[in-house]
C-alpha cells in the first residue's frame, strides 16, 4: 500500500465475493447449487473481479459453525470450476483442511478472517503450498466479541496485532511477498472503530504487506441508512468507501456488487488522472 496521497497507486484489485451456504443458493439440489455458484463467480468477474474470494462456512454473528468436511464439500467443486476457468481464486477458510483442498483445486491465494490463529496447522500449511496469504485482524469468534471489543485507540492496536500476527506468519515460513493484511471490519468493532480504521487506513503502510478492506454491506454501513432498508441498498455507500480507499491506497477491495464498485473506481481514476496519479 503506498502512502495516502501519494503517487504511485495501482488500480485496487476487486475481489467478489462468492458465498457457497446453504442460505446463499437454496433451492435445487447439489449440482443446481455449484452451477448457480460458479455462474455467479463468472458473473462478477465480467463485472470486473479479478479475485474470487469463495467461502463456505458463514461468519456473520450468531451463524452455525459447519464441520471443515462439509465446508470442502461446498467449496471444492465450485474452486475447481472457477479455476478451470482460468479464474484466480482465493478460498476463504479458517480451516487449514479446506484451504488445502482449495488449493488443490487450483485456489491461489487464503483468506482467512482469524489471520492463522483458529487453525494452528494453518501457516505451515500456506508456507508449503507458497499461495497467498490474507491475515485479518481477528480477536476471536462472534460470540466472544463483547468481552474483546475494546480499543485504545483502534488504528493503532489493530496495526501493532496485525503486525505481531504477520511477524509469526513469517516465521512460519511465509514468504513476505504472499502476505496481505486486512483490518477486519466489523470483527470485534464497534461502527466508531470500523470508520476510524477505514479513516486512517495509512497506518497498515508501516507493516510492508499489501492492504484487502472488506467493508461491503456490513452492518456499520447499514447503520446509515433506514431501518428497513434492504441489504442491497448498502451497495452504493459500499462503493464510496471502496472510491475513498483508493485513494488511501489499499491494493484490494472485497465487495458483494462488483459492479457498482468498479464503477467507483472508475471515477477515482478519472478524477486522477489514471491510476499512478498523472497530471490534471
Ligand atoms: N468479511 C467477511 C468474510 N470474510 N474476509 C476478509 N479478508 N475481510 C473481511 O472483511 C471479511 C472476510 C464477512 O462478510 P460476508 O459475510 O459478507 O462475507
Amino acid at each position: 500500500m503506498s502512502l495516502a496521497g501519494g503517487t504511485a497507486h495501482a488500480r485496487p484489485q476487486l475481489w467478489g465475493i462468492l458465498n457457497v451456504t446453504p442460505d446463499s443458493f437454496s433451492d435445487g439440489g447439489r449440482f443446481v447449487e455449484v452451477d448457480a455458484a460458479v455462474a455467479q463467480g463468472l458473473r462478477l468477474v465480467a463485472e470486473g473481479a479479478g479475485v474470487i474470494d469463495v467461502g463456505g462456512e458463514s461468519t456473520r454473528p450468531g451463524a452455525e459453525p459447519v464441520s471443515p468436511k462439509v465446508e470442502r464439500e461446498r467449496v471444492v467443486p465450485v474452486v475447481a470450476s472457477l479455476a478451470a476457468e482460468g479464474i484466480r481464486v482465493s478460498i476463504d477458510t479458517m480451516h487449514a483442511a479446506t484451504a488445502a483442498a482449495a488449493v488443490d483445486a487450483g485456489a491461489v491465494i487464503v483468506n482467512d478472517v482469524s489471520g492463522g490463529l483458529h487453525d494452528p496447522d494453518m501457516a505451515a500449511l500456506v508456507a508449503e503450498v507458497e499461495v497467498d496469504f490474507v491475515a485479518m485482524h481477528w480477536r476471536g469468534p462472534s460470540d466472544q466479541w463483547d468481552a474483546v471489543s475494546s480499543y485504545e485507540w483502534a488504528p493503532h492496536d489493530v496495526r501493532d496485532e496485525l503486525r505481531a500476527r504477520l511477524d509469526a506468519l513469517l516465521e512460519a515460513g511465509i514468504a513476505p511477498r504472499r502476505l496481505w493484511v486486512d483490518p477486519g471490519l466489523g470483527f470485534a468493532k464497534h461502527p466508531e472503530h470500523n470508520w476510524q480504521l477505514l479513516a486512517h487506513l495509512a497506518e497498515f503502510d508501516v507493516l510492508g504487506a499489501r492492504v484487502l478492506v472488506g467493508a461491503s454491506r456490513k452492518r456499520f454501513i447499514g447503520a446509515l441508512l433506514p431501518d428497513d432498508a434492504p441489504l442491497d441498498e448498502r451497495d452504493l455507500p459500499t462503493a464510496v468507501i471502496g472510491a475513498l480507499a483508493a485513494v488511501a491506497g489499499v491494493d484490494a477491495l472485497r465487495v458483494h456488487d462488483v459492479r457498482s464498485s468498479a464503477r467507483a473506481l472508475d471515477v477515482v481514476e478519472a478524477w486522477r488522472g489514471g491510476w499512478g496519479g498523472g497530471a490534471a
